[in-house]
């Protein structure tokens, strides 16, 4: 069913530009006050990244020139600057010299080049240009609706599209003004609550665990992700529909894309990497009651509604891949990319959301902790709040 769209929505692109500027005053480089950064690894996995990012400033610009280079299918420079942004992510301080930056793993010319420019005059003229770029700025509106991807927002501006028109697109803009708010911890928390008591009344040794940015401490993220599981071999499924169900039954389900496992034991180890696993899961809008809220909604908009749209995901994996699910699943995406590629180089074996393989031994290794995964990898342990890469 179509859903109008008020031209209020389009002050996202506003909204989304005065959140790249920097409006700080201009830091000139000081070589007397700079410390010596120590060694850091390639690899985020061997780094312990907290929420508190101290060189922001320079994050969001590597994370705007990594968009634009996806934009423009230029998949090497985009991962080179958010490994860029990864390691800057990671740093105790504020680089204060470029001397800081040199001896950092991935920052080649070009990102030194950006740092320089934002420590002499506080922006970067190349990112400033990339924000007021009317294609990226389309491409970056389009692609803020739930579903939709680089593919579809490119034929949207294709077909001239610059902007969001009454009525065109169905699904996508379902509660669009609501689920493009972020949800903060508290909503998480209650919806947390919600579905704890919708599992436990289905299976009371049902495990619901909270995992996503939540889990690595974020105060907001655009979704709350959970796994769901059971130690019932075989019934994690049916777990999921019947949560399914019972929440429908509850009036909480605005919108349900509900996808069956395609998960099959006798297919691992997977030697091409998905970027998707193969369990049982599902894409939901649910109805969330400011009521149940600690301290209430997430910045009420007064329309006296008294509830809002949050997208919630839900996976459902066998109990015997839940570590490596929740490894997965608790991100960042960097981080797990990082492990991924780390146990590839430096290991030989090859992990994903369903297992870990040892390509010498040529066996599966099994897991029932986060620490297990770790302990095959040779890798110290890293807290879910130290995953932030
Ligand atoms: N993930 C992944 N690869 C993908 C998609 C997701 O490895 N293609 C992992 C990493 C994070 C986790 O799943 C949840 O995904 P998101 O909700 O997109 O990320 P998030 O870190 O929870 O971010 P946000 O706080 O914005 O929800
Ligand atoms: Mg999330």
């Amino acid at each position: 069913k179509p859903v109008a769209v008020e031209p209020r929505h389009l002050i996202q692109v506003e909204m989304f530009c005065h959140k790249y500027s920097t409006g700080s005053l201009p830091m000139l480089p000081d070589a007397t006050t700079s410390t010596p950064v120590a060694k850091v690894s390639q690899y985020a996995c061997q780094r312990r990244t907290t929420t508190a990012n101290s060189n922001k400033i320079f994050t969001d610009a590597f994370e705007v020139l990594a968009e634009s280079y996806e934009f423009n299918e230029m998949e090497g420079q985009s991962l080179a600057f958010r490994r860029a942004a990864s390691v800057l992510r990671s740093l105790p301080s504020k680089i204060q010299s470029l001397r800081d930056a040199e001896s950092l793993p991935f920052l080649g010319k070009h990102s030194i080049a950006v740092i320089e420019e934002i420590l002499q005059c506080g922006f970067s003229m190349e990112v400033q240009k990339i924000l007021s770029n009317e294609r990226f700025k389309t491409l970056k509106l389009f692609m803020s609706v739930f579903g939709v991807g680089l593919k579809t927002a490119e034929k949207w501006y294709r077909k001239g599209l610059l902007s969001f028109t009454r009525g065109l697109f169905p699904t996508g803009f379902l509660h669009y003004g609501d689920i493009s708010r972020a949800v903060s911890k508290a909503e998480a928390q209650a919806l947390g609550n919600i579905i704890d008591e919708t599992v436990h009344a289905i299976t009371s040794d049902a495990l619901l665990t909270l995992t996503g940015g939540f889990r690595r401490g974020k105060d907001f993220g655009h979704d709350v992700d959970f796994i769901v599981t059971t130690p019932e071999m075989g019934k994690e499924e049916h777990l999921l529909t019947a949560v399914i169900e019972s929440l429908k039954h509850q009036g909480l389900i605005l919108y349900c894309d509900y996808r069956a496992s395609t998960f099959d034991m006798s297919r691992l180890p997977n030697h091409k990497f998905d970027a998707m696993d193969h369990f049982a899961k599902c894409f939901l809008i649910l109805r969330l009651d400011g009521s149940r809220v600690e301290g209430g909604l997430c910045g009420a908009e007064g329309d006296g509604r008294g509830w809002r749209a949050v997208r919630v995901d839900l996976v459902s994996p066998p109990m015997k891949q839940y570590a490596f699910t929740l490894l997965g699943w608790t991100g960042s995406k960097q981080f797990e990319r990082d492990l991924r590629r780390f146990a590839q180089k430096e290991r030989h074996m090859l992990l994903d959301n369903h297992a870990l393989y040892d390509k010498t031994k040529r066996e599966l290794l099994a897991a029932t902790t986060e620490q297990d995964i770790f302990a095959h990898l040779g890798l110290q342990y890293i807290e879910p709040c130290q995953r932030n890469a």
